[in-house]
């Protein structure tokens, strides 16, 4: 007997190995249940998080890009005109035509955009093919294993311009962000730069509606990470008895991401041969966002080896773009 195509739409999607054991981890914790931001940007959850990046109430993405757009005259001079940029988690790479038009303006630009996401890449390589002098070359990776794979394309003489932009940093604990920063800090040479994007801190008020929306995208979003182990590991999470709720922790100047559940409740994780319990009310830790002092970043900069070149800051919505420049390590 054949399948149908309808049998086939239905199967369940294979899961992720790494998110599996995050799952398997995060959800028999004894205090805080956690769940990996990471684990948010499945096909569906990357949807949703561009429609997140359109919404009026968050208004990190634009002005990233307005600053990006605005200054990528002077990021690219800054940077010494690198020939080599690669991108961190490139995303569908809008907010870099404005630093590689200008960068092949220059001279012919080597593009090597670093992302898990296979779609994210092709919709990156298809917005971005019509830039006359820029070589795409996408790396399916890890952003440590892709860095050290864009590099070792890096041709004698050539000056190298790694992207960190949308505030990513941000969702790394202040520790794994000074640690990445001295990480990439290690990987290049003199001359080389780091352009990092961050979210400042602004407002509670701004900031808990751009992390809890009034359309539900944000919710949607968090809730995604339920629906998806039910997807891809047979989990039996009724959506209806978790609440999306966003938190600002003054004291580590974050957002918070929970799911909270409504009742106490027991669900089952087939594919892991998990039963999870929830008390009424209790929490899975999702996501942090951290916001930034611009003084903080060129701080954190340095700490890690590196010398601030130049910062741009978007007063309006509170955002900075910090170039930094590797001096000769110590
Ligand atoms: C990708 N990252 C910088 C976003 C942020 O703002 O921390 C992810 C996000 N989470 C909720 N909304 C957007």
């Amino acid at each position: 007997m054949f399948a149908t195509a309808a049998a086939f739409s239905h199967a369940r999607p294979r899961a992720d190995p790494a998110f599996a054991r995050a799952v398997a981890e995060g959800l028999t914790r004894v205090r805080q249940k956690t769940l990996p931001a990471s684990g948010f940007y499945d096909a569906v959850g990357s949807a949703l998080f561009e429609v997140i990046t359109l919404l009026p109430e968050y208004g990190l993405t634009r002005a990233d890009a307005t600053l990006l757009e605005c200054a990528a005259e002077e990021i690219v001079t800054a940077a010494g005109e690198p020939e080599l940029i690669v991108e961190l988690g490139s995303g569908t790479g809008a907010k870099t035509r404005h630093i590689l038009t200008e960068g092949a303006a220059r001279g012919s630009i080597h593009y090597l955009p670093i992302d898990i996401s296979r779609a994210a890449l092709r919709n990156c390589e298809a917005a971005l093919h019509d830039i006359g002098g820029v070589l795409i070359d996408p790396i399916e990776a890890t952003y440590a294993e892709g860095i050290d794979l864009a590099l070792a394309r890096r041709q004698s003489g050539q000056r190298v311009l790694i992207l960190f932009l949308g505030s990513t940093i941000g969702n790394f604990t202040r520790v794994e962000a000074a640690a990445f920063l001295h990480r990439i800090r290690r990987r290049l040479l003199p001359r080389d730069s780091l352009l990092v994007g961050t979210d400042l801190v602004k407002p509670t008020a701004t900031l808990l509606r751009a992390y809890d929306d009034s359309l539900g995208v944000t919710a949607a979003f968090n809730l995604n990470l339920l629906a998806r182990i039910n997807r891809e590991m047979d989990g039996q999470f009724d959506l209806a008895q978790f609440a999306h709720e966003a938190r600002y922790n003054e004291r580590q100047s974050r957002i918070e991401m929970h799911l909270r559940s409504r009742v106490a409740q027991r669900v089952g994780i087939d594919a892991l041969g998990l039963t999870v319990s929830f008390a009424q009310g209790e929490t899975i830790w999702t996501e942090s966002s951290h916001k930034f002092r611009a003084e903080e970043v060129r701080r954190m900069g340095k700490q890690a080896g590196w010398q601030t070149s130049r910062q741009w800051i978007d007063r309006q919505w509170g955002f900075a773009e910090t170039l930094f420049t590797a001096g000769s390590v110590s």
